[in-house]
């Protein structure tokens, strides 16, 4: 059976854009995984085409809480590109998501681009700086349900992240509490050692991803570690912040 990869792409790329709440791929619609990498691509393709530019990658499912909350167990990807980029500090408004949600990420920076099977101390030597970051996340599929395949085919859930004050790399980033806050009150709580162990396990996993996908992490690439805790439902009205121990804090605000 073929899929029209192209079809799906747009069709998926058009959800994102019209923030519209589409069906899951079941049954006779249902494609594999690599399959939806492809489809994965061709909304890329058609984000590109608008003028967006790549600004780097996500990793999804790397902490278990992330993985029970959604109900699957493989590391996936997305694509990241500068229209998802919010200002520190600065707003997102529902009326441009589907149900949006937030999640608490670190964020590298790369000085050189990487590839291929790297250990994660290796993988941390293309590092260039750090951030607390905030992912926004917003399935396109109704009640943000998906199978493995559905996820991947719509770029991983990336909608939106904002990106704390970069540090530089040196301090451990092993074992380093973070609070995630809406309006000052903690909403969730967790550990960089949540994401693999180790958050430059995840960076490793990155590169690996990227080589048997066909994609790019250049040198300049923001790698989204993946959440840390499971993610939190998004409001009009929330201000949402970011304390990682040691390397600072991010926020944004939420209208409607
Ligand atoms: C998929 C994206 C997962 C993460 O950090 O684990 C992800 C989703 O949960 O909708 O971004
Ligand atoms: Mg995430």
């Amino acid at each position: 059976m073929s899929v029209d990869t192209q079809r799906i792409g747009l069709f998926l790329d058009n959800a994102a854009r019209t923030a519209t709440a589409v069906p899951q791929f079941i049954g006779s619609e249902a494609f594999d995984l690599d399959a939806a990498y492809r489809i994965q691509q061709a909304s890329i393709a058609a984000r590109l085409q608008r003028g967006e530019r790549i600004v780097g990658m996500k990793m999804g499912f790397t902490s278990r809480a992330k993985m029970v909350q959604m109900g699957v167990s493989d590391m996936i990807c997305g694509r990241l590109t500068d229209a998802m980029l919010v200002e520190d500090g600065g707003s997102i408004r529902m009326a441009d998501f589907v149900h949006p949600r937030v999640e608490p990420e670190i964020a590298f920076l790369l000085k050189r681009s990487i590839r291929g099977k790297l250990t994660p101390l290796q993988a941390m030597d293309a590092v260039e700086a750090v951030a607390p970051a905030l992912e926004i996340i917003d399935s396109r599929y109704e009640a943000f349900k998906f199978s493995l395949s559905d996820v991947v085919a719509d770029n991983s859930s990336s909608s939106a992240f904002v990106v704390g004050a970069w540090c530089r790399p040196d301090s451990d980033l092993d074992n380093l509490g973070m609070v995630m806050s809406f309006d000052g009150r903690a909403e969730a709580i967790g550990s960089s050692a949540a994401i693999l162990g180790h958050p430059a396990r995840s960076l490793a996993a990155a590169a690996r991803l990227a080589d048997e996908r066909g994609l790019e992490l250049e040198a300049g690439s923001i790698v989204l570690a993946g959440g840390a805790t499971a993610a939190s439902a998004l409001r009009a009205g929330l201000h949402v912040s970011l304390e990682v121990q040691n390397l600072g804090f991010t926020g944004f605000s939420v209208t409607e």
